[in-house]
This record gives C-alpha cells, sequence and structure tokens, in this order.
C-alpha cells in the first residue's frame, strides 16, 4: 500500500509548485510519518500467536524467543544473542553487565536512552564531540577526554552508520577500556566485510517498532563472548541461577513469545524491506543530491547498510530556508519529517550539571543539531512518494520570504 496521494498535486515543476502552508494542495492526502514498521501478514501472526497461546508458555525462554535468538545470531553473524524486551533493557544490563565504575563517553548525538543508560548504572556520562560529516563520536575528541575514571566508551551507530571500530579498540587497548556500542539502528549491517555486532565488548540493539527489524518492542545483546553471554543472561532473569540461588542484581528485561513470533514473521520479510529501501534512498539522492545547500551523513563505500532513516543537512543560508520552517512547511503537506536528533542529549536539562556538556565541547554536534532533518523512510513508500517528497522541499526556496511570513513566530 503506497501513501495516499492528492490527485492535482503531481506538478513536476517544482519551481512552479505553490507549497501547501501558502495555500497550494497538498501533496498528500494522509500523514506520511517518518518511518513505518514492517508488518507481516495478520494471518500469519494469527497462526503464530494462536499456537504460543494454546501452548500456554508466554515468556521466559520459550521455544519462539529461542528460535528468534537462534535465528538472529545467523542474521547478524555473531556468536551469540541475548533478547531483551526492549533496547533501552539490553543496552543496561550489557553496561551492568560488565561491572563499570565511574566516568563512560558518549555521545550527545543520539536517542536520550543512551545518556540515561549510563546514569541509570549509576556511572557518570561524558559527552564527545562527532564527527560532522559521518554523525558519529570522534575518536580523537574521545582519547582527549580519557581521564584516571574513565571505564568504558559508548558509541552510537548514528542511523546504522559504522563507527571508527578500529580507532576505538585501539584506544581501548591502550587505555585499558570498554567497549559497548550502542547499536539500535543497525540490525544487519557490516562494516568491511564483518558484522558490525562483532566489534567491541558488547553491542546492544534495539528491535523498536519504528527499527528495521523489530519485535514492536524489543531489543538484543550480541556478542563473541560465551561468559559475558551467560552473565547477561542471568542479569536478563533478575541474576537467578536456579531455584536456590541469585548471584546477580538483575532486572526483568525478557522477550515475551507473542513479541518473538511477530519478530520471526518480520524476519521473513527484512532483507526485501532493506532492498526497497535502499531503492528509496537512491531515488532522494538523485533528487536531492545536488541541490546547494543540502548535504548529507557519509557512509563508507563498503557498508553493507540497513538504510534505517535518510537523513538530510540544511544549510539555511544556502538553501534559502531553515530546517524548522522547511519541517513547518512539510507538515502542511502531510509529510510528517523528524529532528533525529535534537536537542542534543547534552542540552537537556537532567544532564546540566556536566561540565562536558558545554557547546563548546560539542562544536560539530551543536552544529549539527541545528541542521538535521529525518525525511519518510520505509518499505511501504514508492518511488512516487519520494519523488513527491523531494518536489515539496525543493518548492519552498522560492517561497521562502512568504514561508517565513507566514510562520512568524509559529514554529
Ligand atoms: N539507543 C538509540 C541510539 C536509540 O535510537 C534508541 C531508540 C534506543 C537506544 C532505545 O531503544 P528502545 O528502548 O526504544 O528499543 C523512537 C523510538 O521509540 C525509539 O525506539 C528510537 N530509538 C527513536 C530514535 O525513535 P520517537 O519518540 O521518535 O517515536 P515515535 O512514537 O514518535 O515514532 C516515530 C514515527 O514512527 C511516528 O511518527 C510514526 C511511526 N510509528 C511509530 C510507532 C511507535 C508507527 O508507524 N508505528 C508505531 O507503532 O522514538
Amino acid at each position: 500500500m503506497s501513501a495516499t496521494r492528492s490527485a492535482d498535486a503531481s506538478a513536476s515543476d517544482t519551481a512552479r509548485r505553490r507549497p501547501a502552508l501558502l495555500g497550494g494542495a497538498p501533496a498528500f492526502n494522509a500523514d506520511v510519518f517518518v518511518s513505518r514498521p514492517l508488518i507481516p501478514d495478520p494471518a500469519a501472526f494469527s497462526r503464530l500467536t494462536t499456537e504460543v497461546l494454546e501452548r500456554a508458555w508466554l515468556t521466559n525462554n520459550g521455544p519462539r524467543t529461542l528460535e528468534l535468538e537462534r535465528r538472529l545470531t545467523v542474521q547478524l553473524g555473531v556468536a551469540y544473542c541475548a533478547s531483551f524486551c526492549n533496547g533501552t533493557a539490553a543496552l543496561l544490563t550489557a553496561l551492568r553487565a560488565l561491572d563499570l565504575e565511574g566516568e563512560v563517553i558518549t555521545t550527545p548525538f543520539t536517542f536520550p536512552a543512551t545518556p540515561h543508560c549510563i546514569e541509570w548504572n549509576n556511572l557518570r556520562p561524558v559527552f564527545c564531540d562527532v564527527d560532522p560529516e559521518t554523525y558519529n563520536l570522534d575518536p580523537a575528541a574521545v582519547e582527549a577526554a580519557i581521564g584516571p575514571e574513565t571505564s568504558a566508551i559508548v558509541p552510537v551507530h548514528v542511523f546504522g552508520n559504522p563507527c571508527d571500530v578500529d580507532a576505538f579498540q585501539s584506544i581501548a587497548d591502550k587505555h585499558g577500556l570498554r567497549i559497548v556500542y550502542d547499536a539500535a539502528h543497525a540490525y544487519g549491517v557490516e562494516h568491511r566485510g564483518r558484522a558490525i555486532g562483532t566489534y567491541g565488548d558488547l553491542s546492544a540493539l534495539s528491535f523498536h517498532a519504528t527499527k528495521v527489524f523489530h519485535t514492536a518492542e524489543g531489543g538484543a545483546v550480541v556478542s563473541d563472548d560465551s561468559a559475558l553471554h551467560d552473565r547477561l543472561a542471568l542479569l536478563r532473569n533478575f541474576g537467578i541461577v536456579d531455584e536456590n540461588r541469585v548471584s546477580g542484581i538483575g532486572l526483568n528485561g525478557k522477550l515475551s513469545e507473542l513479541h518473538a513470533a511477530l519478530g520471526l514473521l518480520v524476519l521473513e520479510g527484512i532483507d526485501a524491506e532493506i532492498t526497497k529501501r535502499g531503492e528509496l534512498v537512491a531515488r532522494y539522492l538523485d533528487r536531492l543530491g545536488a541541490v546547494p545547500g543540502l548535504s548529507f551523513q557519509r557512509f563508507a563505500p563498503e557498508t553493507v547498510r540497513n538504510y534505517f532513516n535518510f537523513t538530510i543537512e540544511i544549510d539555511a543560508d544556502v538553501f534559502g530556508v531553515s530546517r524548522d520552517e522547511v519541517r513547518a512547511a512539510l507538515r502542511s503537506e502531510h509529510i510528517v519529517s523528524r529532528k533525529y536528533f535534537h536537542p542534543l542529549c547534552s542540552d537537556n536539562e537532567c544532564y546540566d550539571a556536566l561540565p562536558s556538556v558545554a557547546p563548546a565541547n560539542l562544536p560539530n554536534a551543536s552544529r549539527l543539531t541545528q541542521k538535521i532533518l529525518s525525511l519518510p523512510l520505509y518499505g511501504e513508500l514508492e518511488l512516487e512518494d519520494v519523488d513527491r517528497v523531494a518536489d515539496a522541499l525543493l518548492a519552498l526556496p522560492a517561497h521562502a520570504a512568504a514561508i517565513r511570513k507566514a510562520l512568524k513566530g509559529g514554529l
């Protein structure tokens, strides 16, 4: 099913197109969201969940959960996969499993879950700047921030773009640090022929409905280390060893059988989903790639991508319309873009007390967060939908003054 289009909004002459904000026909008749989950055949889901209900085994390492974990080790190219009820519980538990202390270096250009998980482990986040082109944590900034209290680094593969894993590993080796990758966005990504989950000590993934692969809510920690995997499995289940013994301060992080059943069906469509997303991204780049004032996240050419999202950077001085004006104008077209990630985590009041939040410490991230805008990307979109988004976007600069007037005080 493709998004609903306006019958009279097919003009490809973008210069003459009147933005919906200024009274033109909207690009779509119904909201087109930034992402939509891959939805498997409801009848197949009904069959699988009926079987789960009939078995009356709903959680605690049921057969569907174990099957999903087995399948994911193959899909993700890792030795071990511990499923979790969400990506936050996965990251929380990964950090806990390493018995860390003191400070943990991370990026401000991420979802709040990343630093929150550090804090919830009674560790102190230290924010470091990002590379302005890859959007990932900058290894040089990390090395400069290492102090006597530093115990680990939590880099994020932002939008599925592999971090500079070799640089982080050599920094960690040199300073005796652990690395936990926040791989929430990185299902299926490969870096130089190697699965992304095989780098660092542990990697935590999110299987939230907004992710390329999802279980509605869910997540996983993957690794190649059997002892760490055993510890994760223990901590995921309250630290219970057996009926007579609890050996660790665990939580309840288990994935249910119903979520696992959904995941097994989503896996069947995942390759087609990623292929389709790749085609849509190629079309976006065809349409927007050479437009002055627009730029894009840089991926190394050898990366096997999952096309988790499509984000543009808008230089208002060159494009003529600012990111926030673009976002508001697209909203009138029924195009729901999102500012991933704005504000920076370091700009949220809960982190005010940390010295590393100073904007002067984070110049690239501070600039980036003012410019980025994620556009709709999911497998059910059609190339024609991407054209409509591009047409709507490209029509804006010619109407910059009127847009600014229409939005005055309303952003
Ligand atoms: N680390 C990183 C780097 C992360 O990005 C995340 C989560 C985590 C850790 C933690 O993982 P989890 O504990 O969440 O598994 C969303 C997601 O809730 C969140 O999982 C994700 N990152 C983050 C980047 O995005 P919101 O607040 O933007 O979601 P929401 O509800 O606005 O949804 C976005 C769009 O998706 C909607 O406009 C429509 C569409 N949508 C959403 C849902 C939930 C659907 O079409 N169907 C749906 O069921 O946070």
